[in-house]
């Protein structure tokens, strides 16, 4: 895949948007920005005049349609984040991503890069013992799909969309499951998911530009000492992560303690989602 240009950055207005609008430039790359909310200038960064940004729905197909036109690549990052209802789930993370790939197609567009979460396996134990876990014990990413929540279920359909539009039209696909991509982790359990935003700009370049991905599954977290999961198939696009969230662990272990392994909370990989209760009305 020779290197993307111009690439549609879906859900730009959002946090993870937000960090990567301030982080991509720096591979070289000219982003066109698509949310449902204005995009707002980065605080402390300097305005550069008017951003290529498109305000619409993912629900609105001919505003899709202009907007993936003679980009090379989407890095698709647009939709609910959290769980929600099963309506809203369904328009946005669902209808919405489908209607994306449709346009993508349209347009002849060769490769997106899926915003999939922790969420699509978070109903997976989480490996027990001392870290850095013994490799065997850490979850593949072909270990079976176990959505958590309504949110968890909409990202595993992302991720068999991703497959179906490689198989059927050719359109490549890395559906990278991110942890947790925050500036810093803020809780226990983000000591083995967090993706330092640095290392989801490694990631996400990776990604975009690794030759042959047809539709290849991720993991998306730092070097982390208490990985959880298996990065052997990020690296292999050449994702080489720098950070490793160890240096807040002291920190967080004195505020929280320790994961408690008869906390039902603290017994799956997707956290405290697996016990969310159902929001209503559905
Ligand atoms: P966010 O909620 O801050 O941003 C999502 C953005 O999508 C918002 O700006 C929102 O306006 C936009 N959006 C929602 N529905 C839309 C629609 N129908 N049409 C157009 N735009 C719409 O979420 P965040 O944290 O930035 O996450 C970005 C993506 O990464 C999401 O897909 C999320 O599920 C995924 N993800 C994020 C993780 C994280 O740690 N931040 C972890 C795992 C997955
Ligand atoms: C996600 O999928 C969410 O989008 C994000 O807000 C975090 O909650 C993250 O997972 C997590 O599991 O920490």
């Amino acid at each position: 895949m020779p290197a993307p240009r111009t690439v549609l950055l879906t859900g730009a207005a959002g946090g993870l948007g937000t960090l990567m609008r301030g982080l991509l430039p720096d591979y070289g790359y000219t982003l066109r920005l698509f949310d449902v909310q204005p995009v707002e200038p980065i605080e402390g960064e300097p305005n550069t005049g008017e951003p290529d940004a498109i305000t619409a729905d993912l629900a609105d197909k001919e505003a899709l349609r202009e907007a993936v036109r003679g980009v090379d690549a989407v890095l698709h990052l647009a939709g609910i984040s959290l769980e929600s209802t099963f309506d809203k789930i369904l328009k946005a993370n669902i209808q919405g991503t489908y209607n994306l790939y449709e346009a993508a197609r349209a347009e002849g567009v060769r490769r997106i890069v899926f915003a999939s979460s922790n969420h699509a396996v978070g109903f997976t134990p989480r490996p027990q013992g001392e870290p850095p876990l013994d490799p065997a014990l850490l979850i593949p990413v072909d270990t079976p799909r176990r959505p958590d929540t309504l949110y968890g279920l909409s990202k595993s359909f992302g991720e068999d969309l991703a497959q179906f539009y490689w198989d059927k039209h050719g359109l490549e696909t890395v559906s990278v499951r991110i942890g947790s991509c925050f500036p810093e982790p803020t809780n226990v359990r983000m000591l083995s998911l967090w993706m330092s935003p640095a290392d989801g700009a490694r990631l996400f370049h990776a990604a975009l530009t690794a030759e042959h991905v047809g539709h290849t599954v991720v993991y998306g977290s730092s070097a982390n000492t208490r990985l959880w999961w298996d990065l052997t198939t990020a690296r292999a696009l050449g994702y080489e992560p720098q950070d490793d969230s160890e240096v807040y662990a002291e920190k967080l272990i004195a505020e929280h303690g320790e994961l408690d392994p008869d906390n039902p909370d603290h017994a799956y990989l997707g956290g405290h989602f697996s016990t969310n209760p159902p929001i209503w009305p559905h």
